[in-house]
Order: structure tokens, then C-alpha cells, then sequence
């Protein structure tokens, strides 16, 4: 049975996307951290851009926050201005790697004084989480060593199991813990979370209301991120994804940009694994704009995943299960390249009129003149995380 755009439209209509504060921010590689105009320079003003991308797509109902690059004194405060902007503050982002104390690591310190504050800064955001109505907390680590022998990599182990036990313990009761995994950088030896295993590991240990979040820039190349979307929904411990593109390491680019073959095939996992549109699952983005514009750079990003869902969710299950049990491996193949190749663009600029929404949410954003009052309005925009 072939499955058409009018079988789908209901499963996209419930899709949400959560962009990141920090994609509206000034950023840049080690060389350069290049300015835009109408750059944000407070919380409330990158809020207030997502929630522009929100309003032109329909997708992106929620903004996570990074704490402290979002410190403000009064986090419900900020839950207000955000829910008057037609938005929710979603996932909560720790952060220990730009405090000097963590040099040689934070949740993993040999020095229980480094590793105590480490600990307390994770308390501080469940306390953020209190106050935004945040369900998740996602750590991600900058802790490894660089050197052979530079550290004892199993000791370090043991003492991050020790503080997630601790944090955990704070954790609510409709709260989770995402332990965020990445192969290398900063540290170029090895980092103490390195790979889906060691996350699964670590956030088994801790309980139900631990999973593991899967950044996408964040493999080897050459490694086959679906087949570990598979696995961990498969485990029932996929948390969420840091969604974005590389092409060589952690490059941050646009969602889709770079491979949208590679993000068919990842959300093809995710809908077979009953992922999509599952609450259990946040679907986040975790990016970068160094050289284009951020407001359509997280509009582009949304559409490309929407349009990739779009795509996966075409593929014909039943005719792809005949192929593969008939050892049809050509046959199989040709289903889901049929669906990875079918246009959806014109589908979906329809759906989205049909819902008040604009056809083109690139163009509509280009025509509405918001980016030349925003740059009127606004000086001295911030910069998106490193050395912010
Ligand atoms: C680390 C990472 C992590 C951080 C974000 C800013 O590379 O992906 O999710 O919180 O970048
Ligand atoms: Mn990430
Ligand atoms: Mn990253």
C-alpha cells in the first residue's frame, strides 16, 4: 500500500522541536567569534527569537536554556515572559567546563572540594527546573585527559558515578537526567563519556528517570548513528538528541545540511521505534550559526528535520517487511530510497497554509522586515557560549 502525504499529515501536525538558546548568540570557531546585527543580548531577547521561529513554523514550542550562559534572578520570571511569547523553557543544560576549578575535570575530579562544586552546580540547575517547570536536565562533560597516564581513566569512572548518584537523588519526580556522550574534544585522548556504551552504562546504573542523549555531531566518522537510535530505543533509553550537521568533528552546522540522507535514516529509527512524537523522546537542536543569519538558521534547521520526518514517514512498512523476508535486498532498498527521494516540499507549504501558517516560513521570515528592527533595536548582541 503506498502510503501518501494525507496519511501523514496527522503525525506531523503533533512534531515539536526545541531550539537552544545559545544558536541565537554570537559564535564562531577558536579563530573568530563574528557578530550579527539584532544578535540577542539578554536571555529574554533570545527567547523572544525562538519564539519567532515558533510562530512561523509551529515547530519549535520550547527553548532550552544553558546554565549559566541564561542566568537570570528570577527563573519564573523568565517562564512567564517565555509562555506570553507563545513558548515553554524546556531542557535545562549544566555547565562545567568553563570554570578554571575544572582544568582536570568536574564530575570525575580526583579533588572532592572541584568535584563537590561540580556536583552542587548540578543542584543549582534542578533548582532552575523547579522554577521554569523543566523536565530534563542534560549533562554533557568536558572531563578526559589528554596523555596516556595522565589519568586513572577507570578511577575517574567510579567518581562520575558517584556524583550522577548524588544528583540523581535530586532529581523530581517528573524530572530525568540526560547524560550527553562525545568521541573527543576538548579532551583529545580520552573524554570520561565518550560513546553511547558509557552513557548507557552510567544512566542505567542510576535508574528510570536516566537515559542518554545522542548528539549528532558528536561519532566518529563513518559511524552508523542510526544503528544506535535503533539500540537505545530499543533499550527504552533513548532521552533525547542534540540534533545538528558535521562534516569532519563537532562542527554544529545546520541540521540536515551536511547529510539529510543520514538524517532520513536516523528518523526513519526513530518512527520504527515508535520514537516520533513520543514524549519520552526530546527532539532538541544543538547548533551554531558562525556565518549566516541565526533566526533563519534555526527556521531552515527545523524545516529540514520536518521535511526528513515527512520522508520517513512515507516509507512503505509492509512492502519494506515483504522485501526484507523475501531476501529481497534490491527490492528493500528501493522502498526506502523511494521515500527519501520523494519531494515533500509542496505538500507540506500546502498543510502549512491550510494552518495558518506561512507556505514558506524562509520567505515569510525575509519579507517581515524583523531582522532590520531587531538590528535597529538592539546593540551589542552576545556571544553564544565560549568565553561568553
Ligand atoms: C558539547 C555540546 C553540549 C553542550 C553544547 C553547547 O559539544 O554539544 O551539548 O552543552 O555543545
Ligand atoms: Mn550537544
Ligand atoms: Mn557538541
Amino acid at each position: 500500500m503506498t502510503i501518501t502525504f494525507a496519511d501523514i499529515s496527522a503525525q506531523l501536525a503533533t512534531q515539536a522541536i526545541e531550539l537552544p538558546s545559545w544558536a541565537f548568540g554570537n559564535s564562531g570557531t577558536r579563530f573568530k567569534v563574528f557578530s550579527t546585527p539584532g544578535t540577542p543580548r539578554t536571555p529574554q531577547e533570545k527567547i523572544a527569537d525562538a519564539a519567532k521561529v515558533h510562530e512561523l513554523t509551529g515547530l519549535a514550542p520550547s527553548v532550552a536554556l544553558h546554565i549559566p550562559w541564561d542566568k537570570v534572578d528570577d527563573y519564573a520570571a523568565l517562564r512567564a515572559f517565555a509562555q506570553d511569547h507563545g513558548v515553554d523553557l524546556g531542557t535545562i543544560n549544566s555547565n562545567t567546563f568553563q570554570d578554571d576549578d575544572y582544568k582536570f575535570g568536574s564530575l570525575t575530579h580526583t579533588d572532592d572540594v572541584i568535584r563537590q562544586k561540580a556536583i552542587d552546580h548540578h543542584f543549582e540547575c534542578i533548582g532552575v527546573m523547579d522554577a521554569t517547570g523543566s523536565r530534563d536536565l542534560k549533562i554533557w562533560l568536558a572531563d578526559g585527559t589528554n596523555y596516556p597516564g595522565q589519568g586513572d581513566i577507570r578511577g575517574r569512572q567510579d567518581r562520575m558515578a558517584d556524583s550522577l548518584e548524588k544528583i540523581y537523588a535530586r532529581i523530581g519526580e517528573n524530572q530525568r537526567l540526560v547524560l550527553e556522550y562525545k568521541f573527543f574534544e576538548p579532551a583529545f585522548y580520552h573524554m570520561d563519556v565518550p560513546d553511547w556504551g558509557t552513557s548507557y552504562a552510567q544512566v542505567t546504573a542510576l535508574g528510570d528517570k536516566a537515559l542518554v542523549c545522542l548528539d549528532t555531531g558528536h561519532h566518529a566518522p563513518g559511524t552508523n548513528i542510526e544503528f544506535i537510535v535503533m539500540q537505545l530505543l530499543r533499550l527504552g533509553k533513548l532521552g533525547s538528541f542534540d540534533f545538528n550537521s558535521r562534516f569532519y568533528a563537532d562542527d554544529d552546522l545546520i541540521v540536515g545540511a551536511a547529510d539529510p540522507f543520514q538524517l532520513f535514516r536516523i528518523i526513519y529509527e526513530v518512527v520504527r521505534g515508535g520514537g516520533l512524537n513520543n514524549p519520552d523522546v526530546a527532539f532538541m537542536l544543538d547548533q551554531c550559526h558562525n556565518v549566516e543569519d541565526k533566526i533563519p538558521g534555526q527556521i531552515r534547521s527545523v524545516l529540514n528535520v520536518q521535511e526528513m520526518t515527512a520522508r520517513a514517514l512515507l516509507v512503505d512498512g509492509g512492502a519494506l517487511k515483504t522485501a526484507q523476508d523475501a531476501g529481497d535486498v534490491l527490492g528493500a532498498n528501493a522502498v526506502l530510497m523511494d521515500a527519501f527521494y520523494t519531494d515533500v516540499r509542496p505538500d507540506l507549504a500546502a498543510w502549512r497554509e491550510s494552518r495558518g501558517l506561512p507556505a514558506d516560513p524562509m520567505k515569510a521570515y525575509a519579507a517581515s522586515g524583523h531582522l532590520a528592527k531587531i538590528a535597529a533595536e538592539r546593540v551589542g548582541g552576545q556571544q553564544a557560549s565560549w568565553g561568553a
